[in-house]
């Protein structure tokens, strides 16, 4: 195991079936430790909760379904309308007098999160995909795409016994033209306000840690160390003959195009751009996208195009969300293996129809082995 100590996730990954198998209920934690992350000296034990939250559909016999049949579906993915939290739906989460850390992941198909404290208290943020950032961060807002991860320290010393509070996803806008004609009992915009779950205070308990003013340590990439300074990959997200593809591509088993290799060792910015959009059945369709890469951590460079101040850029990300009009520059290091990784909008739908590719980390013999 190399992974930083953090808060990971695994799913299988059949080209056009994740959706349905994610759904059907194929995903699970994978908590990660080290040495570093001991010392910070978090809550631990029964204060420290994962939590993923996952949006659903039901049939009038309680049985879950995955497709509404709405024409939409094909370009926002499924958004379903209920929320369950680890399984369960209005899930209320017990606490106690004291400081939690709560692990959250979005392990949605599509639907995206603005994650708030009910009460406007700001979130304390503590870890983002790839583990603890440096230090902790405030953000009135949160926002999470799908596959994304943030940790929060979530301190409840305040509260009196009894109290109740919630987390919840905020109204936003997702930029996208044709969310009025999204009628329908199963179809619950993406972009809608509504509660994710329930905190009830129901015990008196004595505090055992204080929010440690340093978490991790974060090599920096620094970006004159890239090989590609002047001229970053740039990967436009863009809609073509009702699919959504990466730079006009869509996903084909083993095939890598010439500006998808990299060579091995190598520091690149790599560098998304979700300005297109493309025309659909109903007009200009631009979505947020959450892309996601295989084998590697990196770090956020820049972002263009942001009017919201609900990102957590400040520690190592796996998966990172462009809302409509965003680009975003990232570095990475190739390093470690060779071969094909998989890089994807993590839409699962969008991932499903093709909105994924390989890149080719050569070491020089690898294509030719290959025979790529
Ligand atoms: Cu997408």
């Amino acid at each position: 195991m190399r992974n930083r100590a953090g808060t990971y996730w695994y799913h299988p990954h059949p080209h056009g079936r994740t959706g349905p198998q994610v759904y059907g209920g194929l995903a699970g934690f994978f908590l990660v430790s080290d040495e570093e992350e001991k010392a910070a000296g978090l809550p631990s034990g029964e204060y420290d909760i994962p939590l993923v939250i996952q949006a659903r559909a039901f049939d009038n016999d309680n049985q879950l379904v995955y497709t509404t049949g709405h024409m939409m579906e094909r370009v926002t993915g499924f958004l379903g309308n209920r929320i369950l939290v680890n399984g369960n739906p209005d899930f209320i989460l017990p606490v106690a007098t004291r400081a939690y850390r709560l692990r959250l992941l979005n392990g949605s198909n599509s639907r995206i999160y603005k994650l708030a404290w009910q009460d406007g208290r700001p979130l304390t943020v503590i870890g983002t995909d790839g583990g603890l950032l440096e230090k902790p961060v405030h953000r009135s807002y949160v926002m999470l795409g799908v596959g994304e991860r943030i940790e929060l320290w979530a301190d409840f010393g305040r509260y009196p016994v009894g109290t109740e509070t919630a987390l919840v996803s905020l109204p936003f806008d997702t930029g996208m033209m044709g969310r009025g004609m999204m009628g329908g009992g199963r179809v619950l915009p993406n972009g809608s306000g509504l509660p994710i779950f329930r905190i009830r205070v129901n015990r008196k308990e004595k505090e055992t840690v204080s929010l440690p003013e340093r978490l991790s340590t974060i090599e920096r990439y620094k970006p004159e160390d890239t090989v590609n300074l002047r001229y970053p990959r740039t990967f436009h997200l863009l809609m073509r003959h009702m699919a959504w593809t990466i730079n006009g591509r869509t996903f084909r088993m083993e095939e890598v195009a010439n500006d998808e290799k990299v060579r091995m060792d190598s520091l690149e910015i790599w560098e998304f751009i979700n300005e297109g959009g493309g025309m659909g059945m109903m007009g200009m369709m631009n979505m947020p996208h959450p892309i996601h890469l295989h084998g590697k951590q990196f770090q956020v460079l820049e972002r263009r195009g942001v009017t919201h101040s609900g990102y957590v850029d400040e520690g190592w990300k796996d998966t990172v969300l462009l809302m409509p009009g965003e680009r975003i520059r990232l570095l990475v290091r190739f390093e470690d293996y060779p071969g094909l990784f998989l890089y994807h909008c993590h839409n699962l739908e969008h991932e499903d129809m093709g909105m994924m590719r390989n890149y080719l980390v050569d070491n020089g013999n690898y294509e030719k082995e290959m025979k790529l």
